[in-house]
């Protein structure tokens, strides 16, 4: 039984109106769930695309990608990038794990955002172009009185990544990742990407979007909705509709290899790099803990096989992503001590083989 609710919307992260520009996905999929305590995601501020008269296609780094390795949207666009052979035609630089500072309550002049202090560490790594400390100075050159706005709503700046950052204009292109996938699949072709693949293909736009309508709110949001959630029913709410979409992915995933066939998708990142995640932080630290994805056969299996894919474990960061959930999310974990002993460390849980092939080139 629930206990009663002993939240507000102030200690929450967001709030249920911050649902920004209606046509992004976070809108789209926004959670519904009034319950105080609920985690609503705020809106990012960047949807610019590429092709965009300010932002025409063009390799040769001048756009630059800012990912965090510890985190799963930025991952989305980390995995697209290497699948897409997009080095050296969109520039890189990956921030460190560490978030300091963070808090849901004012006041927050403490918090700057992702730091580029030990941003040579990555598995790539290039340095960041403007010499900056943290995202904070990234955010305020694009959009001067970022944090500001922020503040005087009394919300903590939200300093997302992924970034994709243009350097010729030196402002933000896009703070989304959902759009920034997109734009690395098709609008990169002409400038050096791989273009022999396909991962949206159009004649799977519905597909992909029917799918994405379960994967976002119900398990890449839906953790974050079980674990930044501050009230006991808000938890029971979100844990219910975890599962509910967990349990579809699992009876999708029963049926064909990947989420809309026999071929990989913008879809399949989306979902992979929750998975990724999962055992190690979203079980215990989000408290989603029904059941762990190894003992889930078909997302397990998944889960395997997307790893296999050339270049997808390079990506990969266990031991950052681990510390990073346990150390900065101290609304979550006060003492900010991350645990030991998790299986997904070792080697086995990945390479487990079965059925499955040899790391393999889509
Ligand atoms: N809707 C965004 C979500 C990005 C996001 O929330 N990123 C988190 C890390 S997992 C972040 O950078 N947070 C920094 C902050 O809250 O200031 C996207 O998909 O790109």
């Amino acid at each position: 039984m629930s206990s009663k609710s002993q939240s507000t919307d102030a200690t929450s992260w967001g709030k249920a109106s911050d649902i920004g520009d209606k046509n992004t996905e976070q809108a789209k999929f926004a959670n519904k769930d009034n319950t105080p305590g609920a985690m609503h995601r705020p809106a990012t501020k960047f949807h610019h695309k590429i092709g965009d008269p300010q932002f025409p296609a063009e390799g040769n780094n001048r756009y630059h990608l800012y990912v965090s390795e510890a985190c799963p949207w930025a991952h989305r666009c980390h995995v697209t990038w290497v699948l897409k052979k997009l080095e050296g035609v969109v520039g890189l630089t990956l921030t460190g794990w560490k978030l300091e500072n963070i808090s849901h309550s004012p006041p927050f002049d403490d918090y700057h955002g992702w730091d580029f202090v030990d941003s040579g560490s990555g598995s790539y790594s290039y340095k960041e172009p403007n010499n900056f400390s943290h995202i904070e100075e990234l955010y305020e050159l694009a959009h001067p009185g970022y944090r500001e706005e922020w503040e005087s709503r009394g919300q903590r700046p939200y300093y997302a990544v992924p970034v994709l950052y243009d350097t010729k204009t030196k402002t933000i292109v896009s703070s989304e990742s959902a759009e920034i996938i997109q734009m690395f699949n098709s609008a990169f072709n002409s400038c050096g990407a791989d273009s022999s693949f396909d991962l949206e293909p159009a004649s799977m736009k519905q597909q992909i979007e029917d799918v994405n309508a379960i994967v976002y709110p119900t398990i890449n949001d839906g953790v974050y909705r079980c674990g930044f959630c501050t009230s006991q029913q808000a938890y029971e709410n979100a844990y219910n509709s975890h599962w509910e979409g967990m349990d579809k992915v699992e009876a999708i995933l029963g049926e064909s290899r990947f989420l809309t066939g026999d071929t990989l998708t913008l879809s399949d990142i989306r979902l992979w790099t929750t998975l990724a995640r999962y055992d190690t932080v979203y079980y215990s630290h989000f408290k989603t803990n029904r059941s762990r994805i190894s003992e889930m056969p078909n997302l397990y299996r998944f889960l395997r096989d997307v790893y296999r894919i050339k270049g997808v474990e390079s990506t990969l960061n266990l031991e950052w992503i681990k510390k990073h959930y346990y150390w900065s999310q101290r609304m979550v974990n006060p003492t900010g001590i991350w645990p030991l002993g998790m299986q997904t460390e070792d080697k086995g849980y990945w390479e487990k083989s079965d059925d499955l092939p040899e790391v393999y080139t889509v």
